[in-house]
């Protein structure tokens, strides 16, 4: 059960403990806040600081209430049930900096103030950020009040994680078990604090890397965990052989094997999913459709063409035929048809056109992709109906916000471009949150403030996004000519629209030196985090995700409940162009920082030590370069000179007056005289606050937690006088 407050003296007799030592501790393990750093404009010595701890083991410091996060590439021990019980009910600057404390702090913070939060965890691939998401819905799960129902949400908030990462998430060269899909979840708690429902948006899954998987990398988790660990029985109801190398979507192409991955379990992965689908409630026919999908896929990789003597795709009869129409509930004579032919209008007349054999492997791709693409779909909003809760009641929430890190490789297409693009999003939304608002509002309020200059990533964020201008727009319209546009074409358009743009480079445009490392397909974008080049091969492609309408009604006669579901008889009519997948992108960003700036932000920064996935290895250069692009040094510029707390002058005095005798019970005057008498009475010093226009500034947390306090020995003085009155009645 979740403690509001600890005792005093309890936490009196801590703080002095952890004070006692601290001067030897400090040159050894670092200072916690770097705030509290004496040379804090001096990006050396947060690095310095950084490295100490790291090898201390001590992979969380503060910066105020943003949390910086060292991935350790090792396990800790530090978050145990023993841990959390640590941290629960406990001011944030009590203890060593922890995940837990800054979820327990988001949650009290919700509770009191009754309003609506979210964790934004960034950082670049392989940095932390799934890891820490996982870590705070395992502390809110064990913390939260606790009844048979409350339980049931529990389990299945949890759950959905591993069901989720072994359809979403891979092994990339970056990160073993990278997430190739962005996640924002939001955790509805009542107003005791229980956690009652939960829902999930996913943005944009990589859904290529079904049909292909660049070296040392692997598909989807879960085909992995199907063909490792599914039953005899299973497999052999599937079609399928105890053997990836078998299926050649998962292996390598001119390689011929898969990647393999030591770190990753696929058999007890694959239990562990199973286990999770039926206590998420997933109908045993639901998870038989959704299996016999996974093999389909598999399957499909396996079908083969060859040309007849016309030239035209003949599907070599294979035993992946007839497969595909057991498992998809199709005859296998209409899907032969539709894998080797497309629908096209002649004279009004409705007529098949054969493809070649490239064209009916592109054909098959596009289908891959598609049914894996919306069954993804189909399975978050199945996990949205088992976590919806039921009771209308007022609730707030607490949003996690996980997304696919910033990521270079040594060849980066279309999907870098568009995770790449969501990081500078994110990024751009943190500077206003935080350096851009918190400027603004000292000067609205009328605080003297000298203004710390930062980098504003925005002129990327519009090179890539503004409407007619932007990159995204340059692509759609190249979309828009079918037949003439090209990717070089497209590229061309770029060159002859973004040139000049400091954050937009081709080989025609650059200089001689930088000529030498761009090919003539590339173009490169100097984001925030550094300089990616992107390839422009398949952008048109991809960007229009095409999948031919004859096959879409294929799919629409499957027997299979869930293929039936994705290919809808009533899709928009195909004649019409969708929208192309940046735009769609591109949209729910836009959704998505509406959903957030109406929330109160807190922040998880994680960074990576090494780009080896190696313990116990910190790499000065890469950790200063995350230091540098996360903005670290002006943030922390920013909460150095500035307040940690802030209140509008009605809240504070409303929550606080009974601490004054001349506020209680009530002020006659206005709020900010009520609230100049009030921290007069309570003894603050004239450098711990400032008075603005509409609100009070509080320098210190420590400032805002005594008052805290001296308000729950109030509230506990007046519940007992009130009882002691009553008694009798
Ligand atoms: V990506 O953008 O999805 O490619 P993430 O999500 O930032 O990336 P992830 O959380 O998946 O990275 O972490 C990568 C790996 O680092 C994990 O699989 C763990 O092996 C390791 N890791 C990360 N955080 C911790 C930690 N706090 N303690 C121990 C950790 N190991
Ligand atoms: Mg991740």
């Amino acid at each position: 059960m979740y403690m509001f407050s600890k005792s005093l003296e309890e936490r009196c007799n801590r703080i002095l403990r952890d004070m006692e030592g601290s001067l030897t501790a400090r040159d050894r393990v670092g200072i916690q806040d770097f705030v509290l750093l004496d040379a804090y404009t001096s990006e050396s010595a947060v690095l310095d600081n950084l490295r100490k701890r790291f090898n201390e083991n001590l992979i969380y410091t503060y910066i105020g209430t943003l949390l910086v996060s060292v991935n350790p590439y090792k396990e800790l021990g530090i978050y145990t049930k023993k841990q959390m019980d640590i941290y629960m009910g406990v001011n944030f600057f009590e203890l060593p900096p922890h995940i837990y404390a800054l979820a327990d702090n988001v949650y009290r913070t919700m509770l009191t103030e009754t309003n609506n939060h979210f964790i934004l965890i960034s950082g670049e691939s392989g940095a932390g950020k799934t890891e820490a998401s996982k870590k705070i819905l395992q502390f809110y799960a064990v913390s939260c009040p606790s009844t048979k129902l409350l339980d049931n949400v529990r389990d299945r908030l949890l759950l959905s994680n591993p069901v989720l990462e072994a359809f979403g998430n891979a092994k990339t060269l970056k990160n073993d078990n990278s997430s190739r899909f962005g996640k924002y979840m939001d955790i509805q708690f009542d107003h005791m604090g229980g956690a009652v429902g939960g829902h999930i948006l996913s943005y944009l899954l990589e859904k290529s890397r079904v049909v292909h998987q660049n070296h040392g990398e692997r598909s989807f988790h879960i085909f992995y965990q199907l063909v490792e660990g599914g039953e005899e029985d299973l497999l052999r109801w599937l079609g399928l052989e105890r053997n990836c190398q078998r299926y050649s979507y998962l292996v390598q192409v001119g390689e011929g094997e898969c990647a393999k991955v030591s770190s990753v379990n696929d058999k007890s992965d694959w239990k562990t999913v199973r286990k999770a689908l039926s206590v998420i409630e997933f109908s045993e026919s639901n998870i038989e459709s959704l299996f016999a999908i996974i093999a389909s896929v598999l399957h499909l990789g396996n079908a083969t063409f060859v040309a007849d003597s016309q030239g035209y795709a003949t599907l070599n009869n294979s035993p992946e035929i007839h497969w595909l129409s057991k498992l998809l509930g199709i005859p296998a004579q209409v899907i032969q048809v539709g894998l080797t032919h497309r629908k096209i209008e002649a004279r009004s007349e409705e007529v098949l056109s054969p493809f070649t054999v490239d064209q009916a492997v592109y054909a098959k791709d596009a289908l891959a992709k598609a049914i894996y693409g919306r069954t993804f779909t189909w399975l978050v909003n199945e996990l949205n109906e088992s976590l919806a809760n039921k009771d209308s009641s007022r609730k707030t929430v607490i949003g996690l916000l996980d997304i696919y890190g910033f990521e270079v490789f040594s060849v980066n297409s279309f999907e870098q471009f568009c995770i790449n693009y969501c990081n500078e999003k994110l990024q751009q939304l943190f500077i206003q949150l935080t350096l851009k608002s918190e400027q603004e509002e000292y000067e609205m309020e009328g605080i003297e403030w000298e203004s710390v200059p930062y980098f504003n990533n925005k002129i990327i964020c519009d090179l890539v996004e503004e409407k007619f201008k932007g990159i995204i727009s340059v692509l759609d319209e190249e979309c828009l000519r079918p037949g003439e546009a090209t990717d070089m074409t497209f590229l061309e358009k770029l060159e002859e629209k973004m040139g000049g743009h400091p954050h937009f480079v081709t080989h025609k445009l650059a200089d001689q030196k930088t000529r030498k490392t761009l090919e003539r397909g590339d173009f490169r974008l100097l984001h925030y985090a550094g300089e990616v080049t992107y390839c422009v091969v398949g952008f048109l492609d991809k960007n229009n995700d095409l999948l031919y309408r004859n096959i879409k009604e294929v799919m629409r006669q499957s027997k299979n409940a869930i293929v039936k579901h994705c290919f809808p008889s009533t899709e928009p009519d195909s004649k019409k162009r969708p929208e192309t997948v940046a735009t769609q992108f591109k949209s729910s960003l836009v959704g998505l920082t509406e959903i957030l700036m109406s929330k109160e932000p807190w922040y998880v920064r994680c960074m990576k030590p090494n780009e080896g996935k190696q313990p116990g290895l910190f790499d000065d250069v890469l950790v200063r370069h995350q230091v540098k692009y996360l903005g670290l040094m002006e943030h922390l510029r920013v909460r150095r000179a500035g307040f940690a707390y802030r209140r509008r002058y009605e809240i504070f005095l409303q929550r606080y007056k009974p601490l004054c005798p001349d506020t209680w019970p009530n002020w006659k005057g206005t709020a900010a005289e009520g609230v100049e008498c009030l921290i007069k009475h309570l003894g603050y010093k004239p450098d711990e606050y400032k008075m603005g226009r509409t609100k009070i500034f509080i320098r210190h947390p420590r400032t805002l937690f005594a008052t805290e306090d001296a308000f729950e020995v109030c509230k506990h003085e007046l519940a007992t006088r009130i009882q002691a009155k009553y008694k009798g009645y």
